[in-house]
């Protein structure tokens, strides 16, 4: 004890001995030590996503008459933006504007192994489109209708018959005389079956899994919408709900058209919903949402319920976001949000219907642990400048 006393003695005296300027230096490269440390470690556990693959630019879709197309190429409408902004760094003229949609609303699927849930999710989901928005592409580029509508399931890598299973729907929507619709989570005794126009369902497959955010990413880098909004394959998020994102994301959009509206559950907290949930399940919940408002910057944070799988962005977002995401998980959305965040683009919060759906693949704690690590890695990775915007 007295040692190390008389220890802590010395060092207080070696301290008042050195001058303030050395001393100053001396914790000022320790900082840049630890900061240095930091940013090369980061490089290396950061997440780069790995690049599409040859096939995983292309789509297959159902013919007029029933056959299965041949694999199309996927148009991308980053490669012509970036291409068209390369052109313009170097004539010196201002950033190129997105090129004008095709059609008023996409809708992204994330789907991994999804044969038994996607049908009656994508049941809910044409009967709403087909009555809002009508006939698909209808030719008219640049058109202010509000007309035409797109899927795009992306099949993550799976395993099971989920390409099939979409397609299967998609030429029965077509073609079928004999029409029976699909239940899902929403309409359990479904009454109406809508034929829908050939082409509409697009089924892109990724050739090794990604993860969710992978695929809502790849996916968002082809669609052609007005407005494009990723929905869960369970059906959960209550499919009619589309309606009030696009009205808040209209009234919320910027002088660029920009806007993001992000399906809410929080209003849905200590309903049965959530509380029918485990225990376990729902302390994570709120310890992750903890960390969450302490790790994200203020409109991020601001959200009540980043995680929830119904986004909508209006087309002039996209350029801010999809060309600059990283992470491949379940913390993708967070990621979405920052980036919106520091764009400036205004985002609001919709509530919409949800429904607890049997089959989830999440795993609570490993996945959660995962999250809770996914953030640390993505918030220090953009304060750090590991990642940045070109
Ligand atoms: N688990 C998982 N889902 C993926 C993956 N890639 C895409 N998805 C899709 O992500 C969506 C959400 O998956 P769910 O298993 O319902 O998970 P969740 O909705 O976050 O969690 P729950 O609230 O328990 O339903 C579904 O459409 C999945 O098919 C992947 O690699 N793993
Ligand atoms: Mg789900």
């Amino acid at each position: 004890m007295d040692t190390l006393i008389s220890l802590a003695q010395e060092g207080v005296e070696v301290l008042r001995q050195t001058p303030v300027h050395i001393l100053l230096l001396s914790l000022v490269s320790t900082c840049c030590g630890i900061a240095l440390f930091l940013y090369v470690a980061l490089c290396f556990v950061a997440p780069v996503p790995r690049s599409a693959r040859r096939s995983e630019k292309t789509y297959v879709t159902i013919l007029p008459d029933g056959s299965k197309s041949q694999a199309k190429e996927l148009p991308c409408w980053i490669d012509q933006w970036r291409a068209q902004k390369e052109l313009a760094k170097r004539r010196g003229a201002p950033a190129p504007k997105l090129e004008e949609a095709d059609l008023f609303m996409s809708v992204v699927v994330p789907a991994y192994n999804e044969e038994q849930r996607l049908g009656g999710m994508l049941e809910e989901a044409v009967s709403y489109l087909q009555d809002q928005y009508g006939s698909a592409y209808d030719g008219e580029k640049g058109s202010s209708k509000e007309k035409g509508w797109e899927i795009l399931i992306v099949s993550d890598g799976s395993t099971d018959k989920t390409v099939e299973k979409a397609l299967e729907f998609a030429r029965e929507h077509q073609l079928s005389q004999h029409p029976i619709p699909v239940p899902g989570p929403w309409t359990p005794k479904p009454t109406h079956f809508h034929h829908i126009p050939h082409g509409s369902i697009r089924v892109i497959t990724l050739e090794q899994n990604r993860g969710k955010g992978g695929a809502v990413t790849h996916g968002m880098r082809h669609v052609r919408g007005r407005y494009a909004v990723f929905a869960d394959a369970d059906g959960a998020s209550r499919f009619d709900d589309l309606g009030k994102l696009v009205q808040e994301c209209k009234a919320a959009e910027d002088k660029l058209g920009r806007a993001v509206g992000v399906g809410s559950r929080a209003h849905l907290v200590g309903s049965e919903a959530v509380v029918k949930r485990s225990k376990l399940r729902n302390f994570l919940m709120h310890s992750f949402h903890l960390l969450l408002r302490l790790m994200t910057p203020p409109a991020t944070a601001a959200i009540k319920d980043t995680q929830c799988g119904f986004k909508l962005f209006s087309r002039p977002s996209l350029p801010y976001i999809v060309p600059y995401m990283h992470s491949e998980g379940w913390i993708f959305d967070v990621e979405m949000l920052m980036l919106a965040e520091s764009a400036s683009i205004p985002m609001r919060e919709v509530a919409i219907g949800w429904k607890e759906v049997m089959g989830s693949k999440l795993n609570v704690i490993w996945d959660s642990l995962g999250m809770a690590w996914g953030l640390a890695v993505l918030r220090a990775s953009w304060a750090l400048g590991v990642y940045k915007r070109d």
